[in-house]
């Protein structure tokens, strides 16, 4: 009995309880309250009723990488990083073509979301610590597992990384890539020179035209550039080593939870869709027939995902018949039978050895 008094006598001197019944703690309690009231009355959702308002989402992509985000004489844009911007659009608007793209260089692209020039960054961006801190931009999901590579000439002498002792290597400003090569040169004694560029054209020409001895950015960028940019493709070659974790996705402006989840659980629901087979040409089958009841919800024949999203029932159903499911779209702008050549690796269902593992869409 005493004990529990001492106990109790201990608890009431407690500097916390002070702070709890003065009135400086109400002060803080009321402040930050009122904080998060105004954070989310003021943000959410207001990407996606913009968005709604004038029926297209503006969707900041390469200047031209081929696969990931290109576009032809007509203007008509093609690739993995595209045809995301497009799935979204299907989801949230009703169609794959209610997409404005917005070609942003390296250095320009952050301020462009940063600026509400564009709705969503989807453009070969590298997700890492220091860009999810301070740069005021929401990482979403990975859309395809990279790592920095190196290119030379196939008759060039070298044939790992290692071997890049003083040599001049092209790299462009505004990249991890930049950062990566000072890394990797410092941490192997290499002393390599790099030679820097703001515009992917100039580094391209500056490689090509024997300016730099070595050529480096993600892997799946330098098969892009080869496969584009070369006179013949065989006459360069990509060294083994991988120096970096690249793992790419789209990017959106913090302060809108709403978007955030919305643009995450879209690309989630495209791999989920590879995951339980359903893909652009069975869907209507799988809608019809199936009796799986993972298929049923997705394809909001069961329960409605959607709604808990802002979005209709329809959501994912309608961007996988209009853009295909996960495995479609890597095929169709980087696969193995593109120009890019680029196998799923790392790019695999989790279920498959590979790093894709969707968030359970239930
Ligand atoms: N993933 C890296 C590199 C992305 C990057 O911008 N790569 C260059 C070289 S492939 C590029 O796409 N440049 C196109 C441009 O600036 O227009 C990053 O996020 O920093």
């Amino acid at each position: 009995m005493i004990l529990l008094h001492n106990r109790i006598k201990a608890i009431e001197r407690h500097p916390m309880k002070t702070y709890l019944q003065h009135g400086k703690f109400r002060f803080h309690a009321i402040f930050c309250l009122s904080f998060f009231f105004f954070y989310h009355t003021a943000w959410a959702g207001k990407t996606l009723e913009a968005i709604k308002q004038k029926d297209q989402i503006s969707c900041g992509v390469n200047t031209g990488l081929a696969g990931f985000g290109s576009s032809d004489s007509q203007g008509n844009w093609t690739g993995l990083d595209v045809d995301i911007c497009r799935a979204i659009a299907s989801a949230v608007l009703g169609s794959a073509d209610k997409v404005r793209f917005v070609p942003l260089s390296a250095p320009q692209r952050f301020a462009a979301l940063q600026s509400g020039e564009i709705d969503i960054l989807s453009r070969n961006t590298t997700f890492s610590l220091t860009r999810d801190a301070s740069l005021g931009l929401n990482q979403t999901a990975v859309t395809f597992y990279d790592g920095q590579g190196f290119m030379v000439p196939t008759k060039s002498k070298f044939k790992s990384a290692k071997q890049l002792r003083g040599v001049s290597v092209c790299v462009q400003s505004g990249t991890t890539t930049e950062k990566n090569l000072n890394d990797f040169s410092k941490a192997n004694m290499l002393a390599v020179k790099p030679i820097v560029f703001e515009k992917l054209e100039a580094a391209n020409a500056a490689y090509f035209s024997g300016r730099c001895k070595a050529y480096t950015t993600d892997a799946s960028g330098l098969a892009s550039i080869r496969s584009k940019e070369a006179k013949d493709p065989k006459e360069h070659m990509i060294l083994p080593e991988l120096i970096s974790k690249e793992p790419l996705g789209p990017m959106v402006r913090r302060g809108d939870d709403e978007w955030f989840a919305i643009t995450k659980w879209v690309i989630y629901g495209l791999l989920e869709a590879e995951e339980l087979g359903i893909n652009s040409k069975n869907i209507e089958v799988q809608k019809n027939q199936s009796t799986d009841p993972a298929v049923l919800r997705l394809l909001g024949k069961s329960d409605d995902m959607g709604k808990l999203l802002g979005l209709d029932r329809e959501w994912i159903a309608r961007s996988v018949a209009q853009v295909g499911n996960y495995a479609e779209i890597f095929d169709r702008n980087v696969g193995e039978k593109t120009p890019l050549a680029l196998k799923r690796g790392l790019n695999a269902l989790w279920s498959q050895g590979g790093l894709q593992y969707p968030m359970p869409i239930r």
